[in-house]
């Protein structure tokens, strides 16, 4: 499978799709708290207004980097992270929240996101080698099938200053390629994706991480998502690629063994 066709796999989104699946979650679990950013806010002693059931990670607090509700996607609450006194240096403002998920108990598990990328300066993932500076990013700390801790990332960015060059950058350990995506500025954009499939050899997925990094960054995110597909007669998402590279995307009945 060449690369293309693979990315196609990973990160096939489609609000068709996104309708469809919101007319088929009966019996779908969503594993996150709060993803909708509608449970509220706490200040967490520095100023910085912290979803619930989500806690902070801020890299250098002494750079003032905020962390702030703001307008969700459809009214409502948001959360967004501002980093704008970084200079030259990298540095990442993040929320986490421990979600412990065995994959072996779901069919499928999707995660879907809701991103809006404002500003930043630092081409899309950085020059550091691991990436890790977008504007806009999902990180996921996960237990492989060997025990092994593993780390992967997904990021969103406009177009990337620096050198523009470097996307697609370079992974660690199984997650070989960090992917990312060019979005257009100050525009809620839903994402899609299969997590079972995109995390080699995953066990546990240990953490959802949703934030920012780079040197001089703004973005927000809505509506996380974490859903299991319980195994049995469950509804289940069915991507396929055609011989010359068209994506299809099917709901269905899947029946037990
Ligand atoms: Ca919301
Ligand atoms: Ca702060």
């Amino acid at each position: 499978m060449n690369p293309k066709k693979f990315w196609k796999i990973l990160l096939f989104v489609n609000c068709s799709l996104l309708l469809l699946c919101g007319s088929v979650l009966g019996s779908v679990v969503d594993l996150i708290t709060n993803g909708d950013f509608e449970g509220g806010f706490y200040d967490d002693g520095t100023g910085d207004m912290v979803p619930n059931g989500w806690v902070k990670d801020e890299g250098r607090p002494e750079e003032g980097a905020t962390l702030t509700e703001v307008e969700g996607k459809d009214g409502g609450s948001a959360v967004r992270w501002t980093r704008l006194n970084g200079g030259s240096t990298g540095d990442h403002l993040h929320i986490v929240q421990d979600v412990n998920v065995d994959v072996d108990n779901y069919r499928s598990i999707i995660l879907i996101i809701d991103v809006y990328v404002i500003y930043h300066n630092l081409e899309a993932g950085g020059w550091a080698t691991p990436a890790f500076e977008w504007p806009v990013y999902v990180y996921i700390p996960y237990t492989a099938t060997d025990g092994s801790q593993q780390h992967w990332k997904f990021g969103w960015y406009l177009d990337p200053p620096g050198d523009g060059s470097r996307t697609q950058d370079p992974g660690t350990g199984l997650v070989r390629i960090y992917r990312d995506k060019k979005v257009p500025a100050e525009t809620w954009v839903s994402e899609m994706l299969l997590l079972k499939t995109a995390l080699p050899k995953v066990k546990t997925i240990d953490k959802i991480v949703v934030g920012g990094a780079g040197w001089d960054y703004v973005g927000q995110a809505d509506n996380v998502r974490l859903l299991g597909v319980p195994k049995g007669s469950a509804p289940s998402v069915e991507l396929s690629v055609s011989s010359k590279g068209k994506m299809s995307a099917t709901w269905g009945q899947i029946k037990s063994k």
